[in-house]
């Protein structure tokens, strides 16, 4: 039988000294994500070893939700900044939150059907991430990007569709501030 039990959570750095999942994704993995493959290169010539997210979570199989923190480091590459590679979830039926402890960020959503949103992210404000929305967040500002998520353990996550065509709109830095462009690569 499970168990209650208090999770203790650094809303600064991210850690959950009780995270029994965690990875580590380096930008080197990200290539595909960026417009710009030319900065991408330079990028990577100089900062071989960078580091775009790290991701911890506290998991309990037989459990319908789970938790964790994404900390996502600050970065660009050419004018869009550091971002997770976004996802879907495999079921349909299963939303998310995230809930912002540091830093700056933009969440970026769409549906299939080619709505787009945008949901800022800082701390105290919890993004609802409702079922069948794609999500990629991105760290806008330049400080670590700490978030605590929860979801649905058997949500999973469905990368095909982003990772193909990316997504509709871009979060990129203009005149020294974030906006979001349409992606012009989306097969619209
Ligand atoms: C959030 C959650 C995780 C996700 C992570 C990184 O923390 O949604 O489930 O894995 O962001 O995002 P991605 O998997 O799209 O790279
Ligand atoms: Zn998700």
């Amino acid at each position: 039988m499970l168990t209650p039990e208090a999770i203790f959570i650094d809303g600064r750095t991210g850690d959950i000294p009780k995270a029994n999942e965690h990875y580590t994704k380096p930008v080197a993995e990200l290539r595909g994500l960026y417009r710009d493959t030319a900065a991408f290169d330079t990028y990577m010539a100089a900062n071989p070893d960078a580091v775009g997210y790290e991701v911890a979570g506290y998991r309990q199989d037989s459990s319908d939700i789970f938790f964790g923190t994404t900390t996502m480091y600050p970065g660009k590459i050419g004018e869009e900044y550091f971002m997770t590679r976004g996802h879907y979830h495999v079921r349909r039926d299963c939303g998310e939150a995230y809930y912002t402890q540091s830093g700056r960020g933009l969440l970026l959503l769409q549906t299939r059907e080619g709505e787009t949103r945008e949901v800022e992210m800082a701390p105290g404000i919890c993004a609802f991430i409702p079922p069948d929305w794609a999500h990629r967040s991105v760290n806008t500002g330049h400080a670590p990007l700490v978030f605590v998520w929860f979801c649905q353990t058997t949500a999973g996550h469905n990368y095909g569709d982003i990772l193909t065509h990316g997504m509709r709109r871009l979060a990129v830095e203009r005149d020294g501030h974030p906006t979001t462009i349409p992606n012009p690569a989306f097969p619209f």
